[in-house]
């Protein structure tokens, strides 16, 4: 805009951008949409007026990107998962639309607090980790990279629960995210589905003499959208986050209601209500309850109901080319159901032929594996599945009798390979495999990471990457900068930028010219302060948290992601009770300080998760208070770890645990968060690890452990964990003195069941492992003393971080398997010619 013409600018207070807007609008939400005065409101009045303002600005880009879908019918990406970790949308949405510095600046000018107004968004906790949060980071990246695409999940009532720790032991109290409202959503009943269950089959003539499946069921829900916007990054693309909730189909059972049964009908209510109440906290460990399944069949059954009424009825387009408009991207075997209710909904819903459907149905799905632990493979047991959805089952047997006849031709007389490849497993009870599923429908299957995708192919998912090569394929997860760099790390994006601009923000290689700034000393020294203060930020919350002080000149060693023996958070200990063993033993052993932060939640059933929470808090008690150790090791576990509390803690850390066992985590995401804001990692060579450490350089990251293969050799030979106790006197130690009672007041039974799980099977190799961790922990240390290389090996972490963006990830999904193109949404008020 030219100088002359910024006299007078009047905007309207729900798209206008100047700071007197802002604040106009912000007090007129207040006024009309809280119903509050100044003088009565309250803290969370005020966030709810501010983020309604932030939304008003979104609703405008959101309704022009949906009117440009509706007018191009471009090819869109369902994005299906049953998590979505989206944490709090204020700041990043902030960050996206380029006005955080100014409504930062309208606050403050009407005397409010900006950053305590952030801290009160309750976040939308709505997956368990790092697979919940991919799906949140890859909706940034589509927005971003303008890929129409819209999120479909469910809106659960409670989240993953919030973790209080009482006595140590981990405790798990209801997540009540909805109690003060959620400005982000827009509910649109209007826009329901209906989900059947339960029944039966009834095989019927159609008016053209072909024989037809009529599905007749016991019970129906209700599938109500509640609606968020995703606005990308410096872009006027706004996608949609649609989450189903469960409601009844009638308010009332009027008959049971007129019979006087009032309960009874009110009862039908509460029972379908139940559907979206709560997320399943478990990760990576399947339950094989029926309403999981519920789940999983409600959202997946609305979610393709909406994509043909869009296409059908919106768009008047035939369903014989529903693929070609749209794809669904099965974020693990949650939403595998799919494959089997598209076929239902073309077979008995459109009346059209089996191979046409099952040729719209493969050309449709792609399946994201994200695991490979065998407890986390779904399989549904027969009886269960019949009984809840039969029509399915039915569709499932014909697809596996055609599919299983293929295999026999061509390989004849492999029973075997039969029975692994089969949809069901027959081995003893019968189950439906939900892996075998979404791969057989899928055109595309691919792993999270180069290693992970590679074992997929060589073990879980074997039979069908040979029948199938073509369709499997490597996408190593990312992770989005603009929340795990610009918004959670201010100070090192302001530093970032001052040297190289801000187009990193949007193209994360660009980082690369950072390496430049290697041997500038007055650039490292900056970047050293600013670790420093976020460290310091990081302490006080820490000590006003646990009452621990921390010393900031010690090595933030943080390890914080979910509680599962394959990622070790035990080995960790090992390592702590290791150093406290050699400080008792000589007191003035001249060790680099440490302090060793632990967050993460273990799953409500997970008993051995649990004990080792406990476990670090019960050495963290007697480490923290003995004089022996002082400010030389401090043990914090920060309790209540979530994306709102991530953000704090990515940017303090020096050192970033990775320590799972190699084959075991599929890719990590954490590990490139931390490795983002400059942390140096210690990791087994694992997931996505592996690459990080190709990309920095192995000089600037520490390695240790067994490699996969090796694992599964040791495992195959017969690993014995108590070869490596004996002999190894430091080892033993660690263990002895947790065996002893010393860190649970004598009690030699509390962590029998943990003690006893590694000496005598160790499933997880932390013995074999215990020593070159143990080693390198030792390198670790003496590298921190040399301050100077320390931060030219943390500036290259995060010079060298740029493939992990998740717009790389996107960009190759877009490329290699959704093939869409990018559509460019107008910005609002600017004349367009875009289209
Ligand atoms: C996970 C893998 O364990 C991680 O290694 C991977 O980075 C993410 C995203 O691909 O997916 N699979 C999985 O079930 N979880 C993962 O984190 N678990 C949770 O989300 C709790």
């Amino acid at each position: 805009m030219q100088t002359e013409d910024i006299q007078i600018r009047i905007e309207d207070d729900r798209t206008g951008l100047e700071i007197e807007t802002l604040k106009r609008a912000i007090l007129d939400n207040l006024f009309y949409i809280q119903g509050k005065f100044p003088e009565i409101a309250t803290l969370n009045d005020y966030y709810m007026a501010l983020a309604y303002t932030v939304r008003d600005r979104l609703i405008h880009r959101w309704l022009i990107s949906s009117q440009t879908y509706t007018k191009v019918q471009p090819r869109e990406v369902c994005y299906l998962s049953a998590e979505f970790l989206m944490g709090p949308h204020l700041g990043n949405n902030l960050i996206n639309l380029g006005i955080y510095d100014r409504m930062r600046q309208a606050v403050q000018e009407l005397g409010l607090n900006f950053e305590a107004l952030l801290e009160q968004e309750e976040e939308p906790g709505l997956g368990n980790g790092g697979l919940g949060r991919l799906a949140a980071c890859y909706l940034d990246s589509m927005a971003t990279l303008d890929i129409p695409s819209v999120g479909y999940g469910i809106r659960y009532e409670f989240g993953i629960f919030d973790q209080d720790i009482h006595d140590g032991w981990q405790v798990e109290i209801t997540d009540k995210w909805l109690k003060n409202g959620n400005p982000w959503e827009i509910a649109r009943p209007e826009w329901a589905f209906e989900v059947k269950f339960g029944g039966r089959t009834e095989r019927y003539t159609d008016e053209k003499g072909r024989s037809r499946v009529k599905w007749i069921p016991d019970r129906m829900v209700q599938g109500v959208p509640y609606d968020t916007p995703i606005l990308g990054y410096e872009t006027s693309s706004t996608n949609t986050l649609r989450l189903w909730s469960a409601q009844a189909v009638e308010s009332f059972d009027f008959r049971a209601f007129n019979a006087g049964d009032y309960y009874g009908a009110v009862g039908n209510k509460v029972f379908s209500e139940n559907l979206s109440k709560v997320l399943y906290p478990n990760d990576e460990q399947i339950q094989g309850k029926q309403l999981r399944l519920e789940q999983q069949y409600f959202f997946v059954s609305c979610s393709l109901q909406d994509m043909i009424r869009t296409h059908c009825d919106r768009r008047g387009l035939p369903i014989s080319i529903f693929h070609e408009k749209f794809t669904v991207q099965l974020n693990d075997t949650h939403p595998a159901i799919a494959v089997a209710e598209l076929m239902r909904l073309l077979l008995d819903e459109h009346g059209i032929e089996w191979d046409q459907a099952w040729h719209i149905t493969q050309s449709t799905m792609a399946y994201t594996n994200h695991t490979l632990l065998p407890e986390a493979l779904e399989r549904w047991a027969v009886g269960l599945f019949g009984s809840l959805l039969p029509r399915h089952l039915e569709i499932i047997y014909e697809i596996n009798g055609r599919f299983l006849n293929e295999v026999r031709l061509r390989y004849p007389k492999d029973d075997e390979r039969i029975r692994r490849m089969s949809i069901i497993d027959e081995s003893g009870d019968r189950y439906v495999r939900m892996a075998n599923l979404a791969t057989l429908g899928s055109y595309s299957i691919n792993g999270v990471a180069e290693l992970h995708t590679q074992l997929l192919k060589q073990d879980v998912l074997h039979d069908f990457a040979e029948m199938y090569p073509e369709r499997f394929n490597n996408k190593t997860n990312g992770v989005t900068p603009r929340r795990f760099m610009v918004l959670s790390n201010p100070r090192l994006t302001k530093l970032i930028t001052s040297k190289i601009g801000d187009h990193w923000i949007r193209n994360l290689q660009e980082l690369r010219q950072l390496e430049s700034f290697v041997e500038d000393l007055e650039f490292r020294s900056e970047w050293r302060q600013i670790k420093l203060a976020i460290k310091r930020d990081l302490a006080n919350y820490i000590q006003e948290q646990n009452g621990i002080e921390v010393n900031v000149d010690s090595i933030f060693d943080i390890q914080a992601k979910r509680f599962h023996e394959y990622k070790r958070q035990h080995l960790n200990v090992l390592h702590i009770i290791t150093l406290y063993n050699r400080l008792k033993a000589n007191p003035n052993l001249d060790i680099t300080p440490r302090t060793f932060i632990f967050g993460g939640k273990a799953a409500p059933g997970y008993q051995m998760a649990k004990l080792i929470i406990k476990l670090i808090n019960s050495v963290a008690d007697v480490v923290n208070s003995d004089p022996d150790v002082r400010d030389r090791i401090k043990v914090v576990f920060l309790k209540d770890y979530n994306v709102k509390f991530a953000q704090r803690v990515y940017p303090a850390a020096d050192l970033s645990e990775q320590i799972s066992t190699a084959g075991k985590e599929a890719s990590g995401t954490g590990n490139m968060k931390f490795s983002m804001n400059g942390a140096l990692t210690i990791g087994t060579l694992d997931g996505a690890n592996i690459e990080i450490r190709e990309e920095v350089g192995a000089e600037n990251f520490f390695l240790f452990g067994l490699t996969a293969s090796k694992v599964s050799q040791i495992k195959a030979k017969g690993y014995d964990p108590m070869q490596y106790y004996i002999a190894n006197s430091e080892l033993k130690a660690a263990i002895d003195r947790i065996n002893s009672g010393f860190f649970s007041k004598g009690d030699t039974a509390l962590f029998k069941p943990l003690v006893g799980s590694l000496m005598y099977q160790d499933p997880y190799l932390l013995f074999a492992d215990y020593q070159s961790y143990i080693d390198v922990q030792t390198q670790v240390g003496e590298a921190y003393r040399d301050q100077d290389h320390w931060t030219r090996m943390s500036i290259l972490n995060t010079a060298r971080m740029g493939k992990f963006s998740s717009d790389r990830s996107i960009r190759e999904y877009v490329k290699e398997v959704w093939k869409i193109d990018p559509l460019k949404i107008c910005p609002p008020n600017e004349p367009c010619s875009i289209h």
